[in-house]
């Protein structure tokens, strides 16, 4: 049967049946249930890889290698990883440097290096065009320019995503822009990297898949915070900072501490808010990031929790990740901590949304697995946009239940939810949104500036599975005052 047909019936199927289908998921639930964990294990924090300058450009060495990872102490589980055997190291970069990654593929399937987050033309994107073969090797290259934020890396070869990511290949990617002042910035002692998964393991301890489980793909019965389950991070200064990044493959959190304590966000996707946003939690879709600072007591020990997240018209929420608690991480504050600077007032200047109403517009219906009606095909291209063009992209769900949208090269702003404004934490430099069902989401977006007719971006649903299962498509983005350029703005485009 043709993709396209086995899709549609799956995505009827799913509307016809959902009602009974989600009782029957809540009746028979226990794939989902957490087993309880002890906590105790010291969270991990991955190695700080600043590269080596090289004839003035910062180089980084990523090996993408299988391996074997203890989930569950005393039993091993298949793994993936960059330089080890699970997630990478953090590369660390700083705006206006010449940055290369020398990647290379010791795994037994192709692979590719995408840099989410990152603006840079789309030969270095490392989408699914970029195919690494088994020990093959490729160095991306291209000069950091965006604001100070915490992005990852991880691969995107078309339909195999999904596996590569759970197994354990993604990394950080810091991107820093001078001194923060008021913001804590020592690495893995008050500036803590948290890449959080949930992941579905079986009975010993290994890592299982079941994406037919339910419309979102494979839901996981464990926390993993950077790989390791019911982590604590000795806290030695009164206030810690969090870089967190939900790299699941198709679960929703919303991040808060069991004492309902309020926090602070300081950072979406793309970088800093334009001040300290003072939250009780933070809800993220996969591959969006928060960073947020918090402050404990000497001697204390408080819990980083995800409550149940809010899933907006998704009916009956439990059937989709909804109604679920978990522990992710325990802070454990020393006797006496270090002092640490107060937060500033305010942190930029963040500039309204480009050109709304200058811009090229575009039109994009999210529905079952696929965008305006296509699955992905890697021969087509969607459409064709004019280097640093100004757009504004209407995004609606109309599935019954959630997806989210991520654009390659690019940042953006949520300039409204059905025509509301959006929530502060998700109103500052964004590459990556929640699309909840039945909501309009419409966005404002700087094209990237590099001209390139032969090689696209993504935009595509970050649920792994939907993504592997072609909900996704492509554009590149040409001059048109270029020979043979073809691009040429109307008033309203449909993507
Ligand atoms: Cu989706």
């Amino acid at each position: 049967m043709p993709v396209t047909r086995r899709l549609f019936l799956r995505a009827s199927t799913a509307a016809v049946f959902l009602a009974p289908l989600a009782s029957s998921l809540a009746g028979c639930a226990a794939s989902e249930d957490v087993p309880s964990v002890a906590f105790g294990a010291r969270l991990p924090i991955p190695p700080l890889d600043a590269g080596t300058v090289e004839n003035g450009v910062r180089t980084f060495r990523l090996a993408a290698q299988p391996g074997t990872h203890e989930f569950v102490p005393g039993k091993p589980a298949e793994s993936m990883g960059y330089n080890g055997a699970y997630l990478g190291p953090t590369l660390r970069a700083s705006r206006g440097e010449k940055v290369r990654v020398l990647a290379e593929n010791r795994l037994p399937d192709a692979t590719t290096l995408h840099f989410h987050g990152m603006m840079l033309p789309a030969a270095q994107d490392g989408g699914p065009h970029a195919m690494i073969g088994p020990g093959a090797s490729t160095s991306p290259e291209w000069t950091v320019d965006q604001p100070a934020a915490t992005l990852w890396y991880h691969p995107h070869p078309h339909g195999n995503t999904e596996k590569q990511v759970s197994y354990g290949l993604a990394g950080l990617f810091f991107v820093d822009e001078g001194p923060q002042a008021g913001l804590p910035q020592d690495y893995g002692v008050d500036d803590i990297p948290l890449v959080v998964q949930d992941r579905r393991l079986d009975a010993n301890g290994k890592l299982t898949f079941d994406p037919s489980g339910n419309s979102l793909g494979t839901l996981g019965n464990s926390i993993a915070a950077n790989g390791t389950l019911g982590a604590v991070l000795p806290v030695t200064t009164q206030r810690v900072r969090l870089r967190i990044l939900n790299a699941s493959a198709g679960r929703w959190f919303t991040f808060g501490f069991a004492d309902r304590r309020k926090f602070h966000m300081v950072a979406s996707d793309g970088g800093l808010l334009a001040a300290p946003l003072a939250l009780d939690a933070v809800q993220l879709s996969p591959a969006e990031r928060a960073e947020i600072v918090v402050e404990l007591k000497a001697g204390e020990s408080v819990m980083l929790r995800s409550f149940a997240p809010d899933l907006g018209r998704v009916n009956p929420p439990e059937a989709f990740g909804g109604g679920k608690e978990f522990d992710v991480v325990r802070l454990d504050a020393a006797a006496s901590l270090a002092p640490s600077p107060a937060l500033p007032a305010a942190f930029t200047e963040l500039p309204a949304p480009a050109g709304t109403t200058t811009a090229v517009s575009r039109s994009f219906t999210f529905n079952g697995r696929t965008i305006n009606n296509k699955t992905m095909d890697m021969n087509r291209t969607d459409f064709t946009a004019v280097p640093g063009g100004s757009e504004v992209w209407f995004v609606d769900n109309v599935s019954a239940y959630q997806h989210n949208l991520h654009i390659h090269g690019v940042q953006f702003r949520l300039v409204d939810i059905d025509g509301k404004q959006p929530p502060p934490e998700r109103a500052g430099w964004k590459d990556t949104i929640p699309l909840l069902p039945r909501e309009q989401n419409r966005i404002a977006l700087r094209m990237p500036q590099w001209s390139d007719p032969e090689h696209p971006y993504m935009y595509h649903c970050h649920l792994l599975t939907h993504e592997d299962e072609g909900m996704m498509g492509q554009f590149t983005v040409v001059d048109p005052s270029a020979a043979g350029g073809a691009a040429t703005p109307s008033a309203h485009q449909h993507g």
